[in-house]
């Protein structure tokens, strides 16, 4: 592939269900759109058969492209592997498991005209959401603590569909550290003391699971670990200026 104007990274982990609705799904948003892409897959240590579904597909279609490795090591590890490995001009990442309607991802990448990056939010005004209350009350909570942490002013951070424009976020990357889910949080505080702008969209998602605790320990975690780096040790404002 050549000059590739639009790449899609999708962060998968078990997802043998859902994987290849996933990329048809995509594929079909996009192909009509004269627009040379990419969808790149980072099978992240599945032991399902993730990976094979996801083969089968590239296969059969020359868009995508497999990235797998045996361990699991979480999501913000998945999505900036596969964030490194883009060519295209305008960099996409969406979740695997088809709890958010994708069919308006085109949306997002016309929004960033407006923007550096833009995020779907459950909280938007024209979101529609279903999830369990015990889900949404945790959402809520985790954000709060976002706000206070951080600094950061977003009502959510959290949903697996954000686009950005690559230029903007390559010398960021390299700086991210958070392996897990608390990722986004750490992506949108270090693009915020870049002076990027974050666009907010509405989204539809229907949520079925909860957390288990030992992820949202691990969330909160990294959450403190983020704020640590960010307001204690200045790490990021002087990793930026180095
Ligand atoms: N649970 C989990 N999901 C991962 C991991 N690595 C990548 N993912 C993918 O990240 C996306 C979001 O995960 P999910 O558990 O649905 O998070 P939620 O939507 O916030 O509940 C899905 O597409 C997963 O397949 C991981 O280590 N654990
Ligand atoms: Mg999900």
């Amino acid at each position: 592939m050549s000059q590739v104007e639009l790449s899609f990274v999708i962060p998968a982990y078990n997802e043998e269900d859902s994987i290849e609705i996933t990329l048809g799904t995509l594929d079909g948003v996009v192909k009509n759109k004269r627009l040379s892409y990419e969808i790149v897959v980072v099978d992240d240590g599945s032991k399902d058969k993730t990976r094979s579904r996801a083969i089968k597909y590239a296969n059969r279609n020359g868009h995508v492209k497999v990235i797998s490795y045996t361990q699991n090591e979480g999501k913000g590890h998945a999505v900036r592997t596969g964030f490194m490995q883009t060519k295209g001009d305008v960099v996409v990442f969406a979740d695997s498991d088809m709890d958010i309607d994708l069919g308006t991802v085109s949306k997002y990448v016309d929004a960033l005209e407006h923007g550096d990056i833009v995020i779907a939010s459950k909280w938007h005004p024209d979101s529609v959401v279903s999830m369990p209350l015990k889900r949404r009350i945790l959402s809520h909570g985790f954000n709060v603590l976002v706000r206070l942490l951080t600094g950061a002013k977003l009502k959510d951070t959290q949903v697996g569909l954000k686009a950005m424009r690559k230029s903007a976020f390559i010398d960021i990357f390299p700086r991210l550290c958070v392996k897990r889910y608390a990722f986004d949080v750490e992506l949108l505080a270090v693009a915020n003391l870049y002076g990027l702008k974050i666009v907010q969209m509405p989204a539809q998602l229907s949520i079925r699971e909860s957390f288990r605790l030992k992820e949202m320990l691990k969330m909160f975690q990294d959450l403190l670990g983020i704020a640590y780096r960010l307001r204690v040790l200045h790490w990021y404002q002087r990793r930026i200026r180095a």
